[in-house]
């Protein structure tokens, strides 16, 4: 009896340890992250320098029938504090915006997609983010970037990066 019971508390802790299927994207508010490129194609370094910058991104989606201004919002990389406010940037209803790591001018490009830049130096989503869940916040203007929950709308966590893959969050 008692085996019997063993087997069967093993099977159901078996059923709950069964990794769950990646969750679809989810928000609390105006905008939502779809989207990541935690690891920018190529070597993230090259001679000393910083290459690629753009090619780290993450893409948000303004999921209201109204245009949202990404001014203020706050990405929270869990694993830093190095989080800059979201520029000023129209973002229309339904649309899509790329948050760049590098530097750029923010526009909209032939394909109706959107760009922002967030003028850093270097790379700043990790490329091994499997110590944290969530990677990454996306939390209201005024929001602290402390890598704590409070203030946050969407996540998104990825795990080890492969180089140049986008995940979905
Ligand atoms: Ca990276
Ligand atoms: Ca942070």
């Amino acid at each position: 009896m008692r085996s019997i019971r063993a087997a069967l508390a093993a099977a159901l802790l078996a059923a709950f340890l069964v990794p769950v299927p990646a969750h679809a994207a989810s928000t609390t508010g105006a905008l939502m992250i779809t989207h990541v490129r935690p690891n920018a194609k190529g070597a993230d370094v090259k001679d000393n320098k910083q290459t690629n910058l753009n090619g780290e991104y993450f893409i948000v989606k303004n999921v209201t029938n109204k245009t949202v201004n990404l001014k203020g919002y706050v990405p929270d990389i869990t694993s830093n504090t190095y989080g800059r406010a979201l520029p000023s940037y129209n973002l229309p209803a339904g649309a899509v915006v790329y948050v760049h790591t590098g530097s750029g001018t923010n526009h909209r490009d032939a394909n109706g997609k959107h760009h922002v830049y967030r003028g850093y130096a270097r790379h700043v989503l990790p490329n091994d983010g499997t110590g944290r869940n969530p990677d990454l916040r996306l939390k209201t203007p005024g929001s602290k970037d402390d890598n704590k929950a409070a203030g946050t709308l969407s996540t998104c966590n990825w795990g080890k990066a492969a180089d140049g893959r986008t995940y979905s969050c």
